[in-house]
């Protein structure tokens, strides 16, 4: 089953939007196989942005993410990477559909709020960054015949 990484950036732990935030996934129907609460270690950050690491953002965004506690998350479901990116909208909130995270929440490239996987690829390069194979918990949601025929 197809997996993706999620993250609350420091901006949207601070502003009071986990609840919502995870409760867009849960309530779309998909279901939520890793959570922890940390703080981001320079190392991590660092590594996890690596790809933006020549862009003129970057000492700034690791700054950020690494300035107060994030929600790390993994959840699975069919087309859940493509979906949950949808869900999170455009990386500018000023271009993000109203509807969607950024789209309703945020004004700033700088605050945006949430992190999403955008690919295969990166979705296992991520959750293997991010998470112990034992900290992901495998599980059947009851309401599956619910959700999908
Ligand atoms: P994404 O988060 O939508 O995948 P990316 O292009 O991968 O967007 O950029 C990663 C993160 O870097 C963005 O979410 C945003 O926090 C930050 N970022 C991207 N472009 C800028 C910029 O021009 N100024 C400041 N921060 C930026
Ligand atoms: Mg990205």
């Amino acid at each position: 089953m197809e997996r993706t990484f999620l993250a609350i950036k420091p901006d949207g732990v601070q502003r009071g939007l986990v609840g919502e935030i995870i409760g867009r996934f849960e309530t779309k129907g998909f279901t939520l196989v890793g959570l922890k609460f940390m703080t981001v270690s320079r190392e991590l950050a660092e590594t996890h942005y690596g790809v933006h690491r020549e862009r003129p953002f970057f000492p700034g965004l690791v700054d950020f993410i690494t300035s107060g506690p994030v929600v790390a998350m993994v959840w699975e479901g069919d087309g859940v990477i493509a979906s949950a990116r949808k869900i999170i909208g455009a990386t500018n909130p000023l271009n993000s559909e109203p509807g969607t995270i950024r789209g309703d929440f945020a004004v700033n490239v700088g605050r945006n709020i949430i992190h999403g996987s955008d690919a295969p690829e990166t979705a296992l390069e991520e959750i293997a960054l991010w998470f112990k194979q034992e900290e992901l918990v495998s599980w059947q949601p009851q309401i599956m015949p619910w959700l999908r025929e």
